[in-house]
């Protein structure tokens, strides 16, 4: 790395320094925990030295420069030729160094002694961890198949071997929190477009954001370029049943109810349908079924749809002329957290037509397919296993699943009821399940029809605190990994590697070298049989020159064509242009265009939804630096509805639904819908381990009910209704 070893000048030194004195002088020690991170700043003389990474604090993989001091990392700074990131890193990049040197890091290999979630565990050494995995792995499948394991590998460049180890070990069940994520979206755009939609935020004129907070919910380069974009007159209208960052940032907000986005975008299509405000030769061109569809929305009036959403008939109505004045640059924000609503693919299909509509399909400011990097994806062999069941265990469960990803909430129902077949083990991968998917308590029942769990994590989550045997992670700042392509808007179409910024601590083991060990523990080596450079070679076959970028500048670009992708080229959906009028829908009996259905309502119920803070990644609230921001969660209610319940700000309520209850502090907010109610994820954990969150606050999975998008499957988080009472005693 042509970085790695040079000495900062003076003046550079000097403000390195500075900034972390400052920064260790800020961090008070929390609740009988002192922080570490800043520790290595005691000895000014040693020079620092810089190393090229990709921030692994959240799946958008910014680019940095780690700064080493003393064999310590001191401070990670963008890095400026990341183009993705636009040169950003935000709070929880910055607060890498804590999750590096947190004291709570697993160090050993674990194996559970007493009853789950009693935390009596016995130090292992790998060989033995390894050996005991293989064994259980073995029993699993000679008595129930291959198939009674189901992995779950997390957001991580390296869960590609875990995959990869899944697929030659025999087993169809792999699921990741993709399916408590994105599936609704890709689902609904993947049906419409035929691909999975990246934003041009940057060059776009007229944006609507529907169920995204993009200034909260980090996503780069789209959060920066928002704010770049509405510097340039771009026009911002968000739909929030709460007051977001994002929505301080827009021209207009409207508190939308809850579940009713499809109302709004039937209503919208309607105006731009009814007064021809489309491009008549793209439609010609790009859509199928735009007859059909403009006989559909016929109905759906502005006056009809403000009765359900809320919004004035008079702003759907001017909207719709203002976005179709201001296309093809202009778009729905196709967001990205889609679990949401059982009808989430059909809500969103509603918002990709409206995007078809403004015949912004891979035009610049609108929405883009994917472009070509290079990276491959190396071949390997998969065995046959005759004695493996025919499908996966959620197999035809929903009739749009993503084949290779399933549903986990359909799976854990299928695991619990023993149908179509048993599954008796679990491999999970930086996941956190517990607190991530909906209704711990079915979490925990699914837990006892499993006989071998085994969880790598970097910490005790409460998913490792539940399972038989812990594995611990080096962190991305000390592992080596695989060549990742990265996608992001017009800005990139990148290829990026990590080198370990320090040597891994503890006992520490990466995923290549689990799935290695274990493959010759199971009678598949030749697998595995390959160092992690040769495997980057082989990634990078196409695009050697890669190799010279990423050492050069922490990424490679490739310059491949941004816009016009699909100009002369068919789609990949069945009528090669895009569905307005699905045909497999229609075939498979589902509505081929969104038809509305009001969500459920219930007199003296709040409906609860979910939303990120800008500091925390899900569950990865046991941050020192982190806490700082937001030391407990509380709920948000209207002050309204609160005084209706006779209910202060700060007294502490009881939140009910049909699967749990918590108790938390209440906070009045008068940018909320009145029928909605909120609480930040990640707080109330189960494990000990997690001192910061350890039965602090509340949790949100213990109340959300688990409800799936009927056609994706993806998990369903904002169908659960609660009521809301002062706590007794
Ligand atoms: N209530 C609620 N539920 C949600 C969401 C929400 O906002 N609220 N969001 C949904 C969405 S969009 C998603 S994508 C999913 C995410 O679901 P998960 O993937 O389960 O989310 P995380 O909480 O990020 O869990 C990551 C785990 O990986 C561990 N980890 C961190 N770094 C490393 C590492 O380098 N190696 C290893 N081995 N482990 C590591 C962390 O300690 C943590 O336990 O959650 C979904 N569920
Ligand atoms: N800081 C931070 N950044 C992150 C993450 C993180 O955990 N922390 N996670 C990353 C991941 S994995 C993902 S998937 C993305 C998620 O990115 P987003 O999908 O933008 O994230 P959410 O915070 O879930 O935003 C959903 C918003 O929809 C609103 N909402 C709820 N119900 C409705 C409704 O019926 N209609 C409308 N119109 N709005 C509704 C919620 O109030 C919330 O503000 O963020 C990514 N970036
Ligand atoms: S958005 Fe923040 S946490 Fe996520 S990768 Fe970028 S710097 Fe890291
Ligand atoms: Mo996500």
């Amino acid at each position: 790395m042509k970085t790695e070893g040079k000495t900062l000048s003076r003046r550079g030194f000097l403000q390195a320094s500075a900034a972390v004195a400052a920064t260790a002088a800020g961090v008070p020690a929390l609740k009988g925990y002192v922080s570490t991170a800043h520790a290595a700043a005691a000895s000014p003389q040693a020079p620092i030295t810089s190393h090229y990474t990709v921030c692994d604090m959240c799946f958008n993989r910014c680019g940095m420069i780690a700064r080493v001091q003393n064999g310590r990392v001191v401070k990670l700074d963008p890095n400026p030729k990341f183009l993705k990131s636009r040169g950003m890193v935000c709070a929880r990049g910055n607060a890498a160094v804590e999750h590096l040197y947190d004291p709570n890091r697993l160090k050993t290999p674990l194996l559970r002694k007493g009853a789950r979630g009693e935390g009596k565990w016995q130090q292992l050494t790998w060989e033995q961890a390894l050996d005991h995995a293989a064994e259980q792995f073995t029993r699993i499948a000679e008595k129930y198949t291959r198939c009674g394991v189901m992995f779950s590998p997390g957001s991580d460049m390296q869960s590609q071997f875990l995959i990869r180890f899944a697929e030659v070990f025999g087993s169809y069940n792999v699921t990741s929190h993709e399916t408590l994520c994105l599936l609704s979206k890709n689902r609904a755009y993947l049906d419409t477009f035929g691909e999975t939609p990246y934003a041009d935020v940057l060059y776009s004129k007229y944006i609507i954001i529907s169920g995204a907070n993009p200034l909260e919910a980090i996503i780069t380069p789209d959060t920066i370029d928002l704010i770049e974009a509405r510097k340039n007159g771009c026009k911002i209208v968000v739909l929030d049943p709460r007051y977001t960052k994002t929505a301080a940032l827009a021209d207009e907000w409207y508190a939308i109810r809850p579940g009713t986005d499809m109302a709004f975008f039937l209503a919208l299509t309607n105006v731009i349908t009814e007064e021809r405000l489309y491009d008549p030769d793209f439609a010609e061109k790009m859509l199928f079924g735009l007859e059909e569809y403009s006989a559909h929305v016929r109905q759906y009036t502005p006056e009809w749809a403000a009765g359900e959403c809320g919004i004035p008939a008079e702003d759907i109505r001017r909207i719709a002329r203002e976005i179709a004045a201001a296309a093809p640059a202009a778009m729905i924000y196709p967001g990205r957290r889609s679990s949401d609503y059982e009808d989430s693919t059909q809500i969103r299909r509603s918002m990709a037509i409206a995007n078809a509509l403004l015949s912004n399909w891979d035009r610049p400011g609108g929405i883009l397919a994917a472009r070509e990097v290079g990276v491959r994806a190396p071949y390997f062999d998969v065995p046959w296993y005759d004695d493996n069941p025919e499908d996966r265990i959620d197999h035809g469960m929903a009739p749009g699943l993503i084949h290779h990803e399933g549903s986990f909430k359909l799976m854990r129902d299928a695991i619990i009821k023993e149908e179509p077949y048993p599954i008796r083990g679990w491999f999970t991968f930086k996941t956190n399940f517990m607190q991530t998917a909906a209704n711990r308590n079915k979490t925990l029942e699914m837990l006892k029809h499993l006989d071998f769990v085994v969880n790598a994590d970097i910490v005790m989550s409460d998913t490792a605190w539940y399972s038989d045997l812990v594995l611990p992670s080096p962190s991305f700042l000390e592992r080596n990994d695989p060549v990742s392509a990265l996608q992001g808007s017009s800005a990139c179409a990148c290829a990026v590697w990590r080198d370990a910024v320090v040597p891994a601590m503890y006992e520490c083991r990466d995923m290549l070298s689990i799935c290695t060990e274990l493959s010759r523990r199971l009678g598949f080596p030749e697998s595995f049989n390959f160092t992690l450079d040769e495997y980057r070679k082989s990634q990078l076959e196409s695009i050697p020159e890669a190799f010279e970028a990423i050492k050069a500048d922490g990424v490679y670009y490739n310059p491949s064509k941004v816009y016009g992708i699909y100009f002369d080229s068919p789609l990949k959906t069945q009528a090669k242009k895009i569905e307005l009028f699905n045909q497999r829908y229609a075939h498979e009996g589902l509505d081929p265009m969104p038809v509305y259905k009001a969500p459920r309502r219930k007199e003296g119920a709040f409906r609860l939804v979910v939303g990120r803070t800008a500091f925390f990644t899900h569950s990865n609230t046991n941050n020192a630096l982190l806490i700082e921001f937001m030391d407990e969660n509380t709920l948000w209610m209207h002050p309204r509805p609160a005084a209706g319940l006779g209910l202060k700000d700060g007294e502490m309520v009881e939140v009910a639904s049909g699967v749990g209850k918590v108790q938390l502090a209440l906070r009045l907010f008068e940018g909320m819908e009145e029928e909605t109610v909120y609480m930040a994820t990640g707080f109330g954990a189960l494990s000990p381990q997690l001192p910061l969150v350890y039965n602090t606050g509340a949790s949100i999975a213990e109340v959300l009910e688990d409800h799936a998008d009927f056609i994706s499957g993806n998990m369903a988080m904002h169908e659960t209704l609660v009521t809301v009472t002062r706590r007794v005693g």
